[in-house]
């Protein structure tokens, strides 16, 4: 297996669930800004879509978006604490939380990456933002959003919350969020991740110790 990743995007999420999951793995850092794979050659003759995660098959099959991928390197190594067995509630309430993550959370961000959004906009978005990190916070009684075990859609909700400090947006009033992410940025699995993956979107020095 062979994962595309771009340094702190929503492919380290992926990135960390191989890391828990203790398969070997491939790793190729891209530019996905720019489309340059590590050689410089165009990442879009790898991935059509020119979007990262991508992971590349031990068979040469190549599987894209994150919630899908997520699935199937955890089904893989039969990981049921990362993610549930298929048929149990359990797995439905990690699906649900994945969903949530990658529609009101990530695409939230997306405008912020606009080189020309204005500052109305930008206010805009941000408040978007906050208004769907609020229902995190209230619900993510946990420590982590299923319960107490760390999942899948935990791996991406660090990701994407911890773009917050990337776009300078305060999260002083999401005490757990932030709790959340001291948690989770304490795993080894993601300290490894983000060291092999360089500065980018989220980086090793935005990790504080839990308290
Ligand atoms: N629906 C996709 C979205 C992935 C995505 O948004 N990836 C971003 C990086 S976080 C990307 O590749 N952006 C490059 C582009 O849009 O061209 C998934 O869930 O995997």
């Amino acid at each position: 297996m062979k994962l595309y990743t771009h340094p702190g995007a929503s492919s380290l999420s992926v990135h960390i669930l191989l890391r828990e999951i203790g398969k070997p793995f491939d790793l190729e850092v891209v530019n996905v800004t720019i489309k340059t794979r590590a050689d410089g050659s165009d990442y879009r003759s790898v991935a059509s879509r020119g979007m990262v995660p991508l992971l590349e098959l031990n068979d040469g099959g190549r599987l894209t978006e994150n919630m899908v991928i997520a699935q199937y390197v955890c089904d893989l190594a039969g990981r049921y604490d990362l993610m549930p067995a298929a048929g149990t509630m359990d797995r439905y309430r990690v699906i649900e939380w994945q969903s949530f993550v990658a529609a009101e959370l990530h695409k939230s961000f997306v405008p912020l990456y606009w080189p020309n959004i204005d500052a109305g906009m930008r206010d805009l978005v941000i408040e978007r933002i906050r208004s769907r990190l609020g229902f995190v916070e209230r619900e993510l009684t946990g420590p982590f959003l299923t319960g107490q075990v760390f999942t899948a859609a935990d791996a991406y909700l660090f990701v994407i919350a911890s773009w917050t400090r990337f776009f300078k947006i305060s999260i002083d009033e999401f005490p757990r969020l932030a709790r959340f992410l001291n948690i989770v940025g304490s795993r080894p699995t993601v300290r490894a991740a983000l060291d092999i993956e360089g500065p980018g979107l989220v980086s090793v020095s935005d990790l504080t110790p839990v308290p």
